[in-house]
């Protein structure tokens, strides 16, 4: 899935990313796509409304790894219409973790705020998420697993016993209700204090709440909704990847003697 970097294209950006501060927005929405062009104008409808007269600047980052499917231009139009939407289009590398990461450069807020495309993620829980890091959270996640979250009831059984099981193995890194969570919100000084991250697969969240080592996280309550249009990217294979990617986090976390090691035989290589 991650494969070798290059740079990504930037599509419909009229201005380049400047850095933050004068004439940044006050929030970075970052969103990794694949062949999501059905979701995008009802994504971007709802973040619209959800944010109207509460977070007066914002910008939406599209992360997209050249989907063909017109997503670039439903993002035309969206511009066109007024819409604080910026397109980056990969084409020569895939992958959600990395996809988001990319977003992380080219955001130009002091808060950034990462979402699906899908509308599994209600734009209702972005000032709740916005305004908790305002108030001093490190990190703050969606979250289906705390009082008042949920997941709609079209999530079948066994889907709700896969997204069970995995955090319950994530549990003894970190002490939140939903581990899983793919919509989470942050300070942009906390990239500074993650330790190389290399997300393998689809938990780039869990990755970053361990090599921050954040401990004021704050969970708000959000209903999950079943993705209505478009196919999920969901595959055994990102299944096989979340083992991979848990066994390199405990190491972090629980073995640092195994990673200094392996770091050491790094540096001899090179010497
Ligand atoms: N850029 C990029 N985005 C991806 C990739 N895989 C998935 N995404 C996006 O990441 C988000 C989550 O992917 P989904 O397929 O919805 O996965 P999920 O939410 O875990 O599973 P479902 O609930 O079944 O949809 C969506 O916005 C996808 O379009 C990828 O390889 N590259
Ligand atoms: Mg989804």
């Amino acid at each position: 899935m991650q494969s070798r970097a290059t740079s990504p294209i930037t599509v419909d950006v009229s201005s380049p990313p400047r850095p933050h501060g004068a004439g940044a927005p006050l929030l970075s929405i970052i969103v990794p796509t694949f062949q999501e062009a059905q979701n995008l104008g009802l994504l971007v409808q709802d973040v619209t409304a959800a944010l109207d007269r509460v977070i007066p600047t914002w910008e939406m980052i599209i992360v997209d790894d050249n989907s063909q499917d017109g997503s670039i231009d439903v993002c035309r139009s969206l511009r066109a219409a007024g819409s604080p939407v910026r397109l980056i289009v990969r084409t020569h590398t895939r992958g959600l973790s990395s996809a988001v990461m990319e977003g992380f450069r080219h955001a130009r807020a002091p808060v950034l705020l990462v979402m699906d495309a899908d509308l599994s993620h209600p734009a209702a829980a972005i000032p709740p998420l916005y305004f908790a890091i305002l108030e001093g959270a490190e990190f703050a996640i969606g979250s289906r697993y705390v009082p008042g979250g949920g997941a709609d009831d079209r999530w079948s059984m066994y889907r709700w016993l896969n997204s069970k099981v995995a955090s319950w193995l994530a549990k003894p890194l970190v002490s939140i209700g939903d581990p899983m969570a793919g919509y989470f919100a942050f300070p942009r000084s906390l990239l500074w204090r993650c330790e190389a991250l290399n997300p393998i697969g689809y938990k780039i969240a869990l990755e970053m709440l361990i090599k921050s080592r954040a401990t004021r996280i704050c969970e708000i309550p959000i209903q999950f909704r079943t993705r209505q249009f478009g196919k999920s990217k969901l595959k055994f294979k990102q299944k096989l990847l979340y083992l991979c990617h848990l066994w390199t986090l405990y190491q972090f976390k629980f073995f640092p003697f195994l990673r200094l090691r392996r770091h050491d035989q790094g540096i001899d290589q090179f010497c």
